[in-house]
């Protein structure tokens, strides 16, 4: 039986998730979490009472952490993606790379988007000055850090890509990268142009009307 992935197309974490199974060429179970199928959302709220996605479930296996689902696959169904490599110092590097697009680029982007849907009054405004700010260092640092490099850490597309991906896609909607940045920006249009995700992307088309600062007419 293929692995069951709850997901919804749209969600950066899920896209980071759905990347490794493209890279991997691993078949996979999409249950759609939305609204029109309560039967999948009460699934998925009993194995994760947190309800953060996606949640993966291979037989008697419940993996929670999008990064612990990409090492999962290719763990599980060994093909042509090594998400870390086996060299351990390359493995640190690439570990290091994924926490700093969760927590850096993600985090605070999702901060200023999740705090536009607030109501007026539960607004944050200063919660959401800190997240610009730490977006605007980290994107300066991963400027340097992409200077002469094609993919985030070594030499090959690794976990540290999958997490860089939708990250930054969806950050660049929310808090432009300065163009002046040519080398993180490069980078940005790189991930664009993978296939894996290039696929993610094209899947979640039908709902950028959704996204709540207005999808820009790009990308
Ligand atoms: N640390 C989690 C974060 C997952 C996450 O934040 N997912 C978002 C969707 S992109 C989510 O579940 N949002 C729903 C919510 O917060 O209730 C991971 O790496 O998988």
């Amino acid at each position: 039986m293929s692995p069951i992935l709850y997901a919804h197309p749209f969600s950066s974490y899920c896209q980071k998730a759905l990347i490794a199974f493209y890279e991997n060429e691993t078949p996979f179970e999409f249950r759609m979490l939305s609204p029109e199928h309560p039967d999948i959302l009460q699934e998925f709220e009993a194995l994760w009472p947190v309800k953060k996605f996606p949640v993966l479930v291979d037989g008697d296996r419940t993996l929670l952490e999008a990064t612990v689902i990409v090492e999962y696959v290719a763990l599980a169904y060994p093909g042509p993606f090594r998400p870390v490599p086996q060299d351990p110092a390359a493995a640190i590097e690439v570990r290091m790379l994924d926490r700093l697009f969760d927590n850096y680029i993600s985090t605070p982007q999702q901060k200023v988007v999740l705090d536009a849907i607030r109501p007026e009054a539960s607004r944050d405004p200063y919660g959401v000055a800190e997240a610009r700010t730490m977006l605007e260092r980290a994107y300066q640092w991963l400027d340097r850090h992409m200077q002469g490099r094609e993919w985030a850490a070594g030499a090959a597309f690794s976990l540290a890509d999958c997490a860089a991906a939708p990250s930054l896609f969806y950050a660049d909607w929310t808090h432009p990268i300065d163009p002046a940045l040519t080398h993180l920006s490069a980078y940005r249009a790189r991930l664009l142009a993978r296939p894996s995700f290039a696929r993610a992307v094209d899947e979640a088309r039908p709902y950028r009307k959704y996204f709540p600062l207005g999808a820009p007419d790009r990308d």
